[in-house]
């Protein structure tokens, strides 16, 4: 039987296990990124593990994040990553020089390899034929040690794309379809593969845009094959060598597959505050709209911003609403201006800022009060924006353009010529910033420079014989890692410090939640958090579950959970159990006294199913959805213990 895209490559970098839906799975991983916001952390992990160099074929890291530098700890933060790179093998890239998932894209995605990134939109690179996957900081800092990545072997879904997309319909829309249709837990456990004969009438850019945003699915990854469009990208990026052709077979099967005409589709935006929220833009327009922002890993590339320098050279930005400009790497920025386009922006009223993440992860930009906020960025998840209560939406290059020259929500369709838009043959090329991993001997000569914001990690004890514990939170469906471990400008630079950053723990739903949780620890009872569906929904940032369990979380009960927050959960020794009747989750409150009598055994017996006794309310059943791996790493409290004892 033939084989998709995503199955060849998986099945060259298979270490265990096979092709079999459902089954664990462990994968040899051949490039590694990490983010500075995210890396300062794996870092501090992959030095515990002791390993002199790094063993992938390939590893980077990006300082995209934390640009702000209001006080020593982001500046400190930079050079630690700096150094570390420069010790163990690592390209670096500096601050300014883009967002990891763009500058990856442009200089290093290779068809037919494996990325383990610990930023969530890793599979942006699945826009240029690779399996690509985000992860947290530790599970990074081992395929950096050169262990292989374990998952579970996804189910494929098959995206058979046919036409092509009608003017000022672009990328961002294929993905907000998908999104209107699937929600964001309809990707969970499965990866999208993109094929049919609508694939070639799609840039990588495009395909990048797209792999990008089946995270916000829940999709373990994203990929589209390698054709000649991929070579030409890898050509224009003067590195066609590293083309390979992968396309899927004739008789390839997938799981499932949903159709779609891309001359079909019509400009869609989300509305707040869920990227699935969906509605056609002719829904929305004429509402007032304050501030534009065009930018993030999603939506910043040399295309999208040749689109809006055109409708900018025919419009100016209108007088109550602020166009910013985030460019997605200094690539894209030079291309511009060589192409002659950064002026259109410039002269058009566009704000034009350095390349990288800022205000997607709220590191700045945040929107006035009560005002609409359109935004080419990922996630518009209520509060995200530093600004609260927000309305952020999430549009393409077009709509969000079309409504900076008009002061409201317009359907692009009305700005009369689509531009034509051809990407250069042969892009300007600079890797100043990108600084590449220094030889072995000079290496080791390098000395790590650590600010004192630098925190090392504390070691987490083996889990106890039994748990005895107290439900202190009960959250609904969908919960975020930004509602578990916020972000923005004043959180994100306590990153590297562990015990700073566990105070923020849960603090927009409950800002006593720190305090209640370490008084729980002190009296020797564990932390409990009940959670519905799709628990830990977005980011890779483990911090998400290693402040918990710093605060004494060692049980997380929930209807489901979202992958990558539910390995991070396990790595730093935190059960995720499942209730096995999701009614029971209207019996179980916070306040709640609950007791797992001999968890210990029943994880190293295998158990598939415990008992929870909760005071006045009888015994609750719950499923534990783990593999053998996992359960040797929960028994430990850490997967650090079991690297190293
Ligand atoms: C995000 O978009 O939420 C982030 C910030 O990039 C995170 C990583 C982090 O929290 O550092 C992600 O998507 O994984
Ligand atoms: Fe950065 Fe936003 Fe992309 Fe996260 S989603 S990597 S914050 S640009």
């Amino acid at each position: 039987m033939g084989l998709t895209v995503a199955e060849k490559i998986i099945e060259k970098h298979l270490v265990k296990g096979s092709l079999k839906r459902g089954e664990p799975i462990a994968l040899r991983i051949d490039q590694t990124l990490t983010q500075d916001a995210t890396g300062t952390m794996a870092y501090l992990e992959f030095e515990a593990v002791g390993i002199d160099r790094v063993r992938t074929e390939l590893s980077v890291s990006y300082v995209d994040h934390n640009l702000l530098q209001t006080d020593f700890r982001n500046a400190d933060d930079h050079r630690f990553l700096q150094t570390v790179a420069a010790r163990y093998g690592i390209w670096f890239s500096r601050p300014g020089n883009g967002i990891c998932h763009q500058v990856h894209l442009e200089r290093f995605a290779r068809p037919g390899k494996t990325l383990l990134g610990s930023d969530s939109h890793t599979p942006t690179a699945g826009g240029c034929g690779m399996i690509a996957i985000g992860a947290g900081g530790l599970d990074v800092a081992m395929a950096m040690a050169g262990e292989p990545f374990h998952l579970i072997m996804p189910r494929i879904l098959g995206v058979y794309l046919t036409g092509k997309l009608p003017p000022w319909v672009s990328a961002r829309d294929v993905a907000l379809w998908l999104l209107g249709k699937l929600t964001v837990k309809g990707g969970l456990g499965k990866i999208l593969e993109y094929f049919g004969p609508g694939v070639k009438e799609l840039s990588v850019p495009d395909r990048a845009t797209i792999a990008n945003l089946g995270t916000e699915m829940g999709a373990t990854t994203s990929v589209f094959p390698a054709d000649e469009t991929t070579r030409a990208w890898l050509r224009a990026q003067g590195r066609e060598e590293h083309f390979e052709e992968i396309l899927p077979d004739e008789d390839a099967r997938y799981d499932e597959v949903i159709e779609l005409d891309l001359s079909s589709l019509e400009p869609l935006a989300a509305c707040p505050s869920s990227p699935d929220n969906v509605k056609p833009v002719v829904e929305i327009a004429g509402r007032p709209v304050a501030q534009v922002i065009i930018g993030s890993c999603a939506n910043s590339s040399l295309r999208d911003l040749l689109v809006v320098s055109e409708i900018l050279s025919r419009h100016p930005v209108h007088r109550d609403t602020c166009l910013e400009i985030n460019p997605g790497s200094l690539q894209v920025v030079e291309n511009l201006e060589a192409l002659g386009a950064f002026r259109h922006l410039v002269h058009g009223g566009a704000r034009i800022h350095q390349s990288g993440c800022l205000g997607c992860i709220g590191m700045g930009q945040a929107p006035p009060t009560k005002a609409i906020s359109l935004r080419t960025f990922t996630r518009n998840f209520l509060g995200r924006s530093g600004t609260r209560p927000d309305y952020v939406y999430l549009v393409s290059p077009e709509t969000a353009v079309a409504s900076a020259v008009r002061g409201v929500i317009t359907d692009p369709r009305e700005l009369g010529e689509y531009p034509k838009i051809k990407l250069p043959e042969k892009f300007v090329l600079n890797d100043t910033l990108l600084l590449p991993p220094l030889p072995e001997e000079e290496a080791r000569r390098v000395e790590i420079v650590r600010g004192p914001n630098i925190v090392p990690l504390p070691r987490f004890d083996p889990l106890p014989e039994d748990l005895e514990g107290e439900i202190l939170l009960k959250v609904g469906d969908n919960i975020t890692t930004d509602h578990i471990m916020p972000a923005g400008a004043k959180i994100l630079p306590l990153r590297s410090n562990l015990p700073a950053i566990s105070e923020y723990v849960f603090s927009a739903l409950d800002p006593d939640f720190s305090r209640k949780a370490l008084a729980l620890k002190e009296k020797g009872r564990a932390v409990v958090v009940l959670g519905g569906e799709n628990y830990g929904q977005g980011s890779s940032r483990e911090h998400a579950a290693l402040a918990p369990r710093y605060l004494g979380v060692r049980l997380k009960i929930a209807k489901s959970f979202a992958r990558i927050h539910k390995a991070n959960l396990i790595n730093f020794g935190i059960l995720p159990a499942v209730l096995a009747d999701p009614a029971d989750y209207e019996r179980l409150e916070a306040g709640d006294k609950v007791h797992i009598a001999g968890i210990r055994k029943a994880l190293s017996q295998g158990l598939k199913e415990v008992y929870m006794e909760v005071e006045g309310r009888g015994e609750i059943p719950l499923r534990l959805e783990l593999t053998q791996r996992d359960r040797e790493i929960l028994l430990a409290g850490c997967l650090l213990n079991l690297v190293k004892p």
